[in-house]
């Protein structure tokens, strides 16, 4: 079998607090750059449909608006990307890394970042986002709860990691409260500069 180095596939890291429209713009950018779309919750999500003992922890942590433990989340980010790695043309990890270990260990393990795509929005706007997609998605933690519970956790654990990148130089910040589509003509933009 021919092995895949993945290290020279380009790597985009997508982050922003929950509802900041990470998975909307993500979709957009694989129709008109064909690139790989790696979701750590549609991960999850996933992992917990399959029934297994590991998915019904899962879905505690989810529904209190924590942080899944690092191990698991980078595992399946790995075994993912290796699966698709023969065909892919680059990667877009949407939601990942939600805490500064995450970033250091991905870095080191798989490859680094060519950059990090950051949505900011007020939490208003996604609180209102998520209440909206909670009417049809049964999300375990689209209630306003629990959508709290997240914001907190984005500004305590999250903000440090795009504060980090972003003294590297590395974070592309996107003003994200517009329509989906003015967002993602920023986003595009953001694309083409860097040479993809
Ligand atoms: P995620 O699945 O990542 O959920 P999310 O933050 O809500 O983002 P999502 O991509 O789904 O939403 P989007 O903004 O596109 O995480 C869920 C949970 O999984 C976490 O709380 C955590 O417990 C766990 N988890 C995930 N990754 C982890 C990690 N790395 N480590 C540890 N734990 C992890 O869209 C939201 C809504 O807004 C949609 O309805 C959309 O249609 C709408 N929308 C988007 N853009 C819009 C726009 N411009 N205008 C109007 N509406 C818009």
């Amino acid at each position: 079998a021919v092995t895949v180095d993945i290290k020279k596939i380009p790597v985009v890291f997508v982050i922003g607090g929950p509802g900041s429209g990470k998975g909307t713009q993500c979709e957009k950018i694989v129709k008109k750059y064909g690139f790989t779309h790696l979701s750590s919750g549609d991960l999850l999500r996933a992992e917990v449909a399959s029934g297994s003992e590991r998915g019904q922890k899962l879905t505690e942590i989810m529904e209190k608006g924590e942080l899944v433990p690092l191990d698991t989340v980078l595992s399946l980010m790995k075994e993912a990307m290796q699966s698709k790695a023969a065909t892919s043309k680059g990667f877009l990890i949407d939601g990942y890394p939600r805490e500064l270990e995450q970033g250091v260990r991905f870095e080191k393990e798989v490859a680094p970042a060519k950059f990090v795509l950051c949505f900011n929005v007020s939490d208003e706007t996604m609180t209102q986002r998520l209440l909206g997609r909670a009417i049809t998605s049964g999300r375990v933690d689209d209630n306003e709860e629990t959508i709290k519970k997240r914001l907190k956790t984005f500004h305590d654990v999250t903000q440090p990691v795009i504060d980090h990148y972003n003294s590297k130089g590395k974070v592309k910040m996107i003003e994200a409260e517009g329509s989906a589509d003015s967002i993602f003509e920023m986003v595009d933009k953001v694309f083409e500069e860097e040479g993809i």
